[in-house]
């Protein structure tokens, strides 16, 4: 394997941006790193070792190969055999040196001393913390049940074991961050096609994207085949209220009206249908409900969705008649954070349905099924408690809850009503809450109700802020992870794991020695009675041609089927077919087809988005080398809106909304729609442990308030209607 040569950090920056980002204009450096932010320099001399690992800046998981010297990670490049990132890195894996040599680590186990959120710590030994945990999870359990502790892994290759440790420790009540994301986009294709599709980006010739923004919320292969797939002649349509870089190298963008998605998407399968521009015979053999479907969708005419949207009736006429054209090669793009809407679940499939009219599943240029990859979840056995409760505490609470997921703003709920019954712990590991779930004052006001807070992190987050103990974990370079499983549609299905490429720093322990030292002490020691290798041997079962792979390449593809893997095999639904109608809805008492809800507005009010930039992930924001991209949050609004508010540009502004009340700069800006504001996630950390933005810029999840979807229990986080002042009222 190649060396490589060292270059200054600057160069290395401007190297990484030039990998995905700055095609789509990101703004110049301003200077080097903050000082007294400064990581230690890295060494200049002496050979250079290559490891293979998979990036964990986002979740991703892009194939790396790290650069070692002198036992000192300098450098990260992308793995040239890892299809499903296209052998490339975005900014942020580039500057995952800035994340394991944060000055700012955790590095031993803190307990807390003062009051909640005080910042007073004690250092304790690793063994203290153990048993404090599990004096605590043992407390706890006895009075109020093993589901009185709440289990929140985030998305890790080592999540797995903290789920095992929780089933085995017998609560049901384990929640992740996907509650915060795409769960009514599972939902929305779980109950239109039986299957979460993957887009097969790379072939299409027409996309729509809609609530999406992949040039800059990367997703790997999806933001690089987008490029290559407009290189060979794809049509790109987007909608967003906000001008953003994926709208900016769109041959359309329309700013739509946030919330009316499902009026455009309806017009779209109204002109459709009702001008013949289907496959009649994929639809007699494929489709279900399309007579009731036709009926349903009489009245979603493209003048009608045109006063919804604020998107031409022509456009929409003729949207869909180009679309119809490309079928099957064209797709609604499926995307994947959906946290959106009340409605998202039906919004997301109403999209769904659209892809069915285009014939496109399981096609080139589609909507793919799930590949075989083999990799095989352990078994384990599952005790049975009998004082345990019926079910999970947000059971119920939600039609269409995906029941290993459950619902964190429902959960949030029930703990502080203590209906229908109390949880009293809370086991955070790699999540930020505090910063990523809306409502922040309503998360500080769950942690009332509980009596013990553990979380594991790098870094002293708000969510660590807010703990009892906080355990220091190392970061992905640091450490043995099992073996995790990618798809990424017709680019791949693969396998990798990771070996630890430095040792790991100061204190911190991973997840799998945390829950093999809690269940020991627990008594339950055969849970984790195994070691790595012998996990992923049982992992590789059925591939076991895959460990030599890993080793040699770093990943491992099973050349498994990509196309046509339901041509003779029924789809997963009730009906066997794609479902325009959902009978399972209509006992459930849900609307089977999409009904349009216009969304709420309010004289003087705006509503407030969330979105990502390129350069960070959620709340990963403290980072030396990506905090140069964006130093401070802003707050977008449309020139005329502020013009009407007589808001200057720069200026500080307040954000007020139902839940909370934040101040930041003004930035006006033509890229938004006039009644819609936006700020970037990740600021205003109210953490003094996170120096490059603690109390910089405002935290949007101090405003946003906290909605579910309807259907999933999905957050809801643009259901929100703030007013924007310079003084408070
Ligand atoms: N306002 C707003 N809120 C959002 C979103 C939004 O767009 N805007 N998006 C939503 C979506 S789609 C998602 S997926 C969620 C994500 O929600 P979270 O999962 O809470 O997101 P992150 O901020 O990425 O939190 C990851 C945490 O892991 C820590 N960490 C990083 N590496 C390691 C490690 O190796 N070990 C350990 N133990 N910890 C580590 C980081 O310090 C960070 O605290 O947020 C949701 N919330
Ligand atoms: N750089 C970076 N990349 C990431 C992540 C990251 O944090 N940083 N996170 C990863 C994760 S966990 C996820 S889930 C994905 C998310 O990937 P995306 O879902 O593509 O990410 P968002 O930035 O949330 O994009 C949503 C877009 O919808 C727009 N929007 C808001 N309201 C409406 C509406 O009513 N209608 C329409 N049509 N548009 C609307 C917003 O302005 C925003 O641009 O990104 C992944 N990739
Ligand atoms: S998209 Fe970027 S941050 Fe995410 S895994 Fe890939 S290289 Fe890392
Ligand atoms: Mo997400």
């Amino acid at each position: 394997m190649e060396n490589t040569k060292t270059i200054s950090r600057r160069g290395f920056l401007q190297a990484s941006a030039a990998a995905m980002t700055a095609a789509a204009g990101v703004p110049a450096l301003k200077g080097l790193v903050s000082t007294g932010h400064a990581m230690a320099p890295a060494p200049q001399q002496g050979e250079i070792s290559d490891h293979f690992t998979a990036c964990d800046m986002c979740f991703n998981r892009c194939g790396m190969i790290a650069r070692v010297r002198n036992g000192r990670v300098v450098k990260l490049d992308p793995n040239p055999k890892f299809l499903k990132s296209r052998g490339m890195l975005c900014a942020r894996g580039n500057a995952a040196t800035a994340h394991i040599y944060d000055p700012d680590r955790l590095k031993t186990p803190l307990l807390r001393k003062g009051a909640r959120g005080e910042g007073k710590w004690q250092r304790i030994t690793w063994d203290q913390a153990m048993d404090h945990t599990a004096e605590q999870f043992e407390r706890i359990a006895e009075k109020y049940t093993r589901s009185g502790i709440m289990f929140s892994p985030g998305s890790d290759m080592q999540s797995q074991f903290m789920i095992r440790f929780a089933e085995v420790f017998g609560s049901y009540n384990i929640t992740s961050h996907e509650t915060l994301c795409l769960l009514s986009n599972h939902r929305a294709y779980l109950d239109t096609f039986g299957e979460t599709p993957y887009p097969d980006v790379l072939y299409t010739k027409y996309i729509i994207i809609a609530g999406a923004n992949p040039y800059e919320a990367i997703i790997t292969p999806d933001t690089i085949d987008l490029m290559e797939a407009r290189k060979n002649g794809c049509k790109m349509v987007v909608l967003d209220p906000r001008y953003t870089k994926t709208a900016a190298l769109a041959d359309e963008w329309h700013p739509i009206r946030p919330g009316t998605d499902m009026a455009f998407f309806l017009a779209l399968a109204h002109v459709i249908i009702h001008e013949g521009l289907y496959d009649p015979e994929y639809a007699e053999e494929m489709l279900f409900g399309l007579e009731e479907f036709r009926s349903h969708t009489r009245k979603y005419s493209p003048e009608w969705a045109a006063g919804e949207t604020g998107i031409p009736a022509e456009d929409i006429r003729r949207i869909a008649r180009e679309i119809a054209a490309a079928a099957p090669t064209a797709m609604v793009y499926t995307g994947r954070r959906t946290s959106d809407y009340e409605d998202s679940t039906q919004i997301r499939r109403s999209m769904a349905i659209v892809n069915a009219l285009l014939a496109n599943w399981d096609r080139p240029g589609g909507i793919l099924a799930s590949r075989e990859v083999g990799v095989r979840a352990p078994y384990f056995d599952i005790p049975w408690y009998d004082d345990n409760p019926d079910d999970r505490i947000d059971h119920g609470m939600a039609p269409g809850l995906i029941h290993h997921e459950g619902s964190f703003k429902l959960m949030r709920d029930a703990i502080i009503k203590e209906q229908p019954y109390p949880i009293r712990g809370w086991f955070t590991f790699k999540t930020n809450f505090m910063q990523t779930a809306a409502n922040r004052n309503k998360t500080i006001e769950m942690l009332d109700h509980l009596d013990f807070i553990v979380n594991a992190d790098i870094t002293m987050t708000d969510t660590a802020w807010y703990s009892d103990l906080v355990l220091p974990s190392p970061s992905f370079l640091e450490r043995n992870d099992p073996v995790s499983a990618l798809q990424g549609s017709s680019a791949c299905a693969c396998a990798i794991w990771r070996d630890a490429v430095v040792p790991a720093m100061y204190e911190s322990r991973d997840m799998r020695w945390i829950c093999t030292e809690l269940s020991n002490r627990l008594g339950f020691p055969e849970a984790f009675d195994f070691t790595l290798d012998e996990y992923r041997t049982w992992q590789l079962e059925s591939i076991p041609e895959a460990a030599q792979a890993i080793k040699e390449d770093g990943v491992y593809y099973n050349p498994s089927k990509v196309y046509g893997i339901y041509f003779d095999v029924p789809l997963k639904t009730q009906a066997q077919k794609i479902e325009l109608y959902n009978q399972r809805y209509v006992n459930m008492g849900l609307d089977p087809m999409p009904v349009y809800k216009a969304p709420r507005r309010e004289q003087g009010k705006f509503r407030l988005v969330v979105g990502r930039t390129a350069f960070f992930t959620h709340s990963n924001t403290n980072n030396a080398l990506l905090i140069e991209f964006k130093d401070e949050n802003t707050l977008w609004m449309h020139p005329r809106a502020a013009a009407g508010l007589g808001l200057r540009d720069g200026e500080r502004v307040f954000v007020t909304s139902d839940a909370g009340r934040v101040q930041l700069a003004l930035r006006i800006y033509e890229g938004i729609e006039e009644e819609t504001v936006y700020m970037a996630t990740g600021f205003g950390a109210l953490s003094p442990g996170q120096r490059l933005v603690h109390k910089r810029g405002a935290s949007i999840a101090e405003v946003l308030e906290d909605h579910a979807d309807h259907i999933s229990g999905n957050m809801a986080m643009h259901e929100t209607l703030v007013t924007v002042s310079r003084r408070l009222s």
